[in-house]
């Protein structure tokens, strides 16, 4: 499977997954949910809600609230483990990065009608030689990435259902967001929205 390479490190993979391996990673996400549910992440400091609601699975979870972010092994309000990584999700991980070690977080992302993410880094990792994988399902995204300084330019792209991508080398230092999601361009989630899966070697 061929690449599109968007920026220097970051590949594009539209169309991943076909609509039944979106319908089969959708339903392994519904099953971590049902284990780990949804919870709304505050800001470090302020306070302030993310408009993104979030829940992980895998060894470590990506957790933000008023103390700070940080990766922790058990949900945040059940205090449970995370559930393990579905086989389906971490196969495209072998699939795509067969010579990175194995991940430990899967970090789950959903976007409800207005929510966002602002331009951010992501370096919480110990292990930031290992690429990030991402994977959308659901509505439509437009993405947003620049370089690895503040106020630099950007590009953007559009995220589809099924698309995967990987953010390797320099891009994965880069900053990026999600400008916006657009309701009604995907018929996978009954109740519309986005989930983006992002896995992640920590360590
Ligand atoms: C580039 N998620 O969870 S996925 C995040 O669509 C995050 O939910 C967005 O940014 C989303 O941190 C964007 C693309 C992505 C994910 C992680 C990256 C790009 C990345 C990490 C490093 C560099
Ligand atoms: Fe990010």
């Amino acid at each position: 499977m061929k690449p599109l390479e968007a920026a220097p490190g970051a590949a594009l993979y539209p169309a991943l997954l076909d609509p039944a391996a979106q319908a089969r990673v959708l339903g392994a996400v519904r099953a971590v949910i049902a284990q780990a549910p949804l919870f709304a992440p505050v800001m470090p400091r302020t306070g302030a809600p993310f408009s993104v609601r979030m829940t992980n699975c895998g060894a470590l979870g990506w957790v933000s609230d008023r103390e700070g972010y940080r990766y922790q092994e058990t949900h945040p309000e059940t205090h449970r483990p995370w559930p393990p990584i579905p086989e389906e999700i971490a196969a495209l991980w072998m699939q795509l990065l067969p010579d990175a070690p194995p991940p430990e977080a899967c970090l789950i992302n959903y976007y409800s009608g207005e929510a966002k993410m602002g331009l951010h880094q992501d370096r919480d990792e110990t292990n930031l030689a290992v690429p990030v994988l991402s994977l959308s399902l659901g509505d439509d995204a437009r993405f947003r990435i620049g370089g690895t300084a503040r106020g630099g330019s950007t590009k953007t792209f559009r995220l589809r259902s099924g698309d995967g991508f990987t953010f390797g080398g320099p891009s994965r230092l880069a900053f990026h967001g999600v400008d916006r999601v657009y309701p009604g361009t995907s018929t996978l989630l009954a109740e519309g929205g986005r989930f983006n899966l992002t896995l992640r070697r920590v360590t």
